[in-house]
């Protein structure tokens, strides 16, 4: 990707990789190349955004979705500070996992194909919630589009192995080769490629799980010995609970937004049971726009309360937020 792309750039890039219509697609489309900065070194990507925008155009005056990858019409709407998303094999432990980091209570069985439809949980760190979603195994045979739509707009992967099993690796691998069989791929961070922005990587942590097994631990040396995978790990046993705090910060800490708390201006207190998350460097206008769409537009001014300014400090709407920061927003 090329330097100095802006904050707005960034933002359109996210939204279009998540986009499940053609309207939205072309919308992120045309913000993606207005803000990108002209010069020789984006030719490349200015030509392939002008010839996405001109296709997406042509697939809306026909009335037709955009390609074949898009979620399929499905809408799990997004909640809390990020997506994480569940993909592996048959029987690897997906929904246990999701069972046991969330409140939700998907089918776990001791047969494969228990799950058929993606189920989101939502998962806590401290006071806030990161969204998890259970999806369907993938097989040489199965990968379901909507669970490459999932992929393309998640912020990040956790592909589950299963160490409980001989076939585990041999599990992994197709999941792998499967998914290099599309335009949506995993890596070790999120990005589209410069050169066809259709083709998508979404970050993704390797998750070994059923550690418990007797002969896990043997399993995962020979992965170790056969594999070469550039994803960070964990080991986990999903069943027992081993291993999953250090997973759920490192999910948690994926997500790179901060806390905000709000306050009334007639109140002593600030409302700490709700924080707003935005990405870390974002501004004091986006939480506005978090709380309305109209607040953002009307916002005079705030006063923060932070760990990097004085108490009550007044500020604009381009200042950049810290971790639990109070502010006290005036229109
Ligand atoms: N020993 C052990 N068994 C586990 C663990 N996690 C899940 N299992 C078992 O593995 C089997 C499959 O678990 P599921 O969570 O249903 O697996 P899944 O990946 O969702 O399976 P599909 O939806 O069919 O793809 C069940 O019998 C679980 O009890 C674990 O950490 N240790
Ligand atoms: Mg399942």
């Amino acid at each position: 990707m090329p330097a100095n792309l802006t904050p707005q750039y960034l933002k359109a890039e996210a939204e279009y990789r998540r986009a499940s219509t053609p309207e939205e697609e072309l919308e992120c489309l045309q913000v993606m190349l207005r803000e990108l900065p002209k010069h020789k070194g984006t030719d490349k990507l200015q030509a392939e955004l002008k010839h996405k925008i001109s296709k997406a155009k042509k697939e809306q005056q026909l009335g037709r979705s955009a390609g074949g990858s898009r979620s399929g019409g499905v809408r799990l709407p997004r909640q809390g500070a990020g997506r994480a998303l569940i993909i592996g094999a048959p029987n690897a432990g997906k929904s246990q996992l999701l069972a046991s980091l969330t409140r939700a209570t998907p089918e776990v069985a001791p047969y494969p194909f228990s799950t058929r439809e993606p189920q989101p949980g939502m998962m806590p760190w401290e006071d806030v919630m990161v969204q998890l979603v259970d999806t369907p195994p993938i097989t040489p045979d199965v990968l379901d589009p909507v669970t490459i739509g999932l992929i393309r707009g998640a912020d990040l992967v956790l592909l589950l192995v299963d160490l409980g099993s001989d076939e585990g690796i041999e599990g992994l691998q197709a999941v792998v080769n499967k998914l290099n069989t599309t335009r949506t791929r995993l890596a070790k961070t999120t990005y589209l490629d410069e050169n066809d922005i259709g083709l998508v990587f979404t970050k993704t942590f390797l998750v070994f799980n059923k550690i418990d097994d007797a002969e896990a631990a043997d399993r995962m040396e020979l992965f170790h010995e056969f594999c070469e995978f550039e994803f960070p790990e964990f080991v986990v046993s999903a069943e027992q609970g081993t291993g999953l705090e250090a997973l759920r910060d490192a999910i948690y800490h994926t997500m790179d937004v901060v806390r905000v708390y709000t306050k009334a201006p007639n109140q002593k207190q600030a409302d700490y049971d709700r924080p707003y998350t935005i990405h870390r460097g974002g501004t004091l206008l986006e939480v506005a726009e978090l709380i309305h769409k109209d607040f953002a537009a009307s916002l005079k001014n705030a006063r923060v309360w932070g760990s990097q300014v004085h108490d009550g400090t007044c500020v604009k709407g381009d200042y950049v937020l810290h971790d639990k920061d109070v502010v006290e927003l005036h229109t």
